[in-house]
């Protein structure tokens, strides 16, 4: 045994020091501001550190050199290493992959619902730029039709980059730019020699779809009309139609490489964008810190440049600590579902008719006249009935459910709904029913094949019946769309949730937007199966993430920004936070999908309200220097900082991580108040953006056993921009363990600003 462990640790140890110590893996090298002093060129740095017969090597994949500094490129772990240690550097990682926010292991994300049916204004063009980093944009798309819009801003100083199936005319005045990046993942190229941020081959065509439906999101031309194979049929736009689109494509099917991401955004910053809306990101188990995430530093000089950053909080939900791009400079997005629902009915043989959700073209018979079966009860042979009645793959006999309906539940998450549909058609069954009561909000499109997707209670039901007759029969009925839908909205159950895994002085996500079923604009599919027959491939398509969430909001911002040119990045998150809403469509307080009431954990500040965020009274303002003092109260040290402010920057003495709840963003998150004790407080400056002579008072929701005490509790302004600050003190000797939830209220009769708050009481 001891001579077997042995030889396993030799061996790992070669494996490791041959696979990860010598052989050069692409690296990312982040040299903070481009201000930052210290000058050296890219390449002259590579050439002292990869030795002299390895010169070919001595090359840059990208460099970065408009919003911040550095470059990647390929290096051995050694080499990175001693890197790391040079003056300048602030830090250097593995070029990771990052995910796309609509597909993850579990397939929750092909699915249902309508277009958030914003009443946004009329249109007219403006010259709001949003930039998104993504798959790539389907230029045909009626999306982005042009017709009507003023002359491309002066300000824009980006390019139309030509490729495969992609000419300069395919940009106009909606989609006026448009770059790719060369080395996303499964065709990273790399040039032999020099810098080269033009790769030979690619495009800024969209083959996945995902771009084309965030950009039409965020900033589509209104379609009347559109709908999915006449699903969800109505006129679908984008949050701010009068805004202008750039893509970035950084991503592929495979995900994004963090070298693109940060070139993209490099790119985007100095071609004049105004807000940068990115759904992708690390995966909740693999966040680090924020010096290493491509996405947050990114951010951070976007944002130090006036460019606004909104990005989806990620799928990883409904467990807490999975929120990700959770970095206080971002404006973090959670998905929720709106007032429609994909109805799939099942008929019965005895007559009762269910409403189940799910997305399909079926051409079943309207009579129940098709067989019905367990799963469990047609297990191919030597396989366990817990195994067919999953649908797992290679579990079902298909002599027994050849023609029939199959019914399985889904007790086994690794196994997706995609999966067990093609299990399913592999059996050569007519339909599926699903009984599922995690994904069952979230409907999944089957394309043409007969599918449906039911609760638990309802399931019973189901199998009941089953048991109950010698011959059980069923139908299953094409997709019916139903609007007014309530309640909506609902937290989805994938959003990922709070509180941040770095830090929890930070209340994240920040709000909440539609990403459940949302029609937009797509490439048009010719995927066997999913194409109902006779029908022409869709332009549009319905998909579900966090991913449609954040350019919901990216659009929002847009509209604030075009009404309010002077505001900052921080002032529109916080006039889109402080007028959320924080109840629902039957006046009742926000939940999540098994019924419960959510938490700011699940929602933030709540569901954004884009009509009244344009006048939000009084703003938050965060400041450069107060994400400064983040990262000095986080525990960077002062060099780096320095590097990243691209000045001298010197941290307060004792900074410390409680500090962090002190920062002055729209929302209070108190990690640690020790309950016997002491009382924790915090203060806050607002901005009054509002009539000049305004006078607030303040009203506290306060969890059972806190006291909550605001000082003062009223402000007088007599300017528009005047400032004024408050300290906020929560003693919770009465409360019990665990987060409490709730909110301050700032009114001046006119204008209602929530501040939320979340205080963990050991
Ligand atoms: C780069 O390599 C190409 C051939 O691969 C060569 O023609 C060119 O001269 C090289 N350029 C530099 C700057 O070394
Ligand atoms: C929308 O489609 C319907 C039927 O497909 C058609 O009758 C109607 O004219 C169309 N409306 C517009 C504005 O294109
Ligand atoms: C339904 O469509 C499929 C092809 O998609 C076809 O094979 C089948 O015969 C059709 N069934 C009925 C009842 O029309
Ligand atoms: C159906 O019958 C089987 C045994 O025949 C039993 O294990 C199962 O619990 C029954 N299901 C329901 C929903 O009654
Ligand atoms: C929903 O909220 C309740 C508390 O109200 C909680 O117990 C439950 O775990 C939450 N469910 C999800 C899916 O987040
Ligand atoms: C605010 O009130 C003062 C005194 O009543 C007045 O002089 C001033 O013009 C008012 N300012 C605004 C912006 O209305
Ligand atoms: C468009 C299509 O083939 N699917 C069906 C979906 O449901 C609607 C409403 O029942 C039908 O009109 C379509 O036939």
């Amino acid at each position: 045994m001891a001579n077997l462990m042995l030889f396993l640790l030799i061996s790992t140890s070669q494996f490791l020091y041959a696979t990860s110590n010598k052989t050069p893996e692409p690296y990312v090298v982040y040299m903070g501001s481009i201000n930052n002093k210290k000058d050296t060129s890219h390449l002259q740095m590579l050439s002292t550190i990869i030795p002299s017969e390895e010169k070919d090597r001595v090359t840059l994949i990208h460099s970065y050199s408009n919003a911040f500094k550095g470059f990647s490129a390929m290096l051995t772990e050694e080499e990175a290493a001693q890197l790391s240690g040079e003056d300048g550097v602030v830090s250097v990682f593995r070029d990771q992959n990052l995910q796309l926010h609509t597909t993850r292991s579990w397939d929750f994300l092909e699915s249902e619902f309508g277009f958030g049916s914003q009443k946004f204004q009329p249109r007219f063009a403006s010259d709001v730029i949003i930039g998104l980093v993504d798959t790539g944009i389907w230029p045909e798309s009626p999306s982005f039709d042009d017709t009507g819009m003023s002359e491309i801003p002066s300000k824009w100083k980006g390019v139309c980059m030509e490729g495969i199936d992609f000419k300069k005319s395919n940009c106009n005045k909606k989609l006026i730019g448009a770059r790719y990046y060369g080395n996303q993942p499964s065709s990273i190229h790399l040039p032999s020699n020099g810098t080269s941020t033009t790769p030979s081959r690619g495009s800024p065509r969209d083959d996945v779809g995902h771009g084309t439906h965030t950009a039409s999101t965020a900033a589509g031309t209104m379609v009347l009309n559109a709908s999915y194979y006449g699903l969800a049929h109505g006129a679908a736009k984008g949050g701010s139609p009068s805004s202008r689109l750039a893509m970035y494509k950084a991503c592929s099917i495979g995900g994004c490489a963090s070298s693109a991401v940060l070139k993209a955004i490099d790119d985007a910053v100095s071609d004049g964008v105004d807000i940068i809306s990115i759904s992708i990101g690390m995966s909740s188990m693999f966040q680090s810190d924020f010096l290493s995430d491509p996405i947050a530093i990114g951010a951070f000089h976007a944002n130090q440049k006036g460019v606004l950053v909104v990005c989806s909080g990620g799928n990883d939900g409904p467990d807490p600590y999975t929120v990700i791009n959770a970095a206080p400079w971002i404006l973090t997005v959670a998905a929720s579902s709106i007032d429609r629902t994909f109805q799939s009915s099942i008929v019965l043989g005895n007559g009762n008719v269910i409403k189940g959700i799910g997305i399909n073209f079926s051409n079943l018979t309207h009579s129940a006249s098709y067989p019905l079966v367990f799963g469990g009860d047609a297990a191919a042979q030597d396989t366990p009935a817990s195994e067919a009645s999953n649908c797992y793959p290679g579990s079902l006999d298909s002599r027994k459910t050849a023609g029939k309906i199959i019914v399985c539940v889904d007790s086994d998450p690794s196994v997706t709904r995609k999966v067990k549909k093609l299990v399913a058609q592999d059996a050569q069954t007519k339909g599926l029913i699903l009984i599922d009561e995690v994904e069952k909000g979230v409907a999944f499109d089957s394309g043409s094949y007969p599918f449906s997707e039911v609760g638990n209670k309802v399931g019973v039901q189901i199998l009941k019946y089953i048991n109950s007759t010698k011959n059980p029969v069923a139908t299953i009925l094409p997709t019916v769309d139903v609007t007014g839908y309530k309640p909506a909205p609902v937290v989805a159950y994938f959003s990922a949730r709070g509180p941040g895994g770095l830090t929890e002085g930070i209340l994240k996500p920040d709000v909440m937007a539609p990403g459940v079923s949302i029609l937009a604009a797509s490439i048009p599919s010719k995927d066997i199966g999913t194409v109902p027959d006779g029908k022409k491939p869709s332009n549009f398509a319905i998909k579900s993430g966090t991913s449609m969430a954040c350019p919901h909001v990216a659009g929002a911002a847009a509209f604030i920004r075009s009404s309010h040119r002077r505001w900052s990045p921080s002032i529109i998150r916080s006039a889109l936070m402080t007028t959320a809403k924080t109840s629902n469509n039957l006046g009742k307080p926000l939940t999540n999908s098994s019924e419960g009431n959510a938490n700011l954990h699940e929602t933030g500040a709540g569901e954004i309200s884009p009509v009244s965020s344009v006048r939000p009274g009084l703003v938050f303002e965060t400041t450069t220097e107060d994400y400064l003092y983040f990262l000095c109260y986080y525990g960077y040290k002062e060099q780096v900082i320095s590097a990243m402010a691209g000045t001298k920057f010197s941290c307060p003495r004792n900074s410390s991580p409680e500090l962090i709840s002190n920062i002055n963003y729209p929302s209070i998150s108190v990690s640690k108040v020790d309950g016997t004790k002491n009382t924790v407080s915090v203060t806050r400056t607002v901005t009054n953006v509002g009539p000049g002579n305004s006078t607030y008072s303040v009203t506290v929701e306060a969890p059972s056993g806190f006291i909550v005490r605001v000082s003062p509790e009223k402000l007088v302004f007599n300017k528009r921009w005047m400032k004024a600050s408050y300290e906020v003190s929560f003693d919770v000797k009465g409360a019990k363990k665990g987060y409490g939830f709730g909110s301050l209220i700032w009114s001046d009769g006119a204008h209602i600003v929530r501040s939320v708050f979340a205080v963990n009481v050991l």
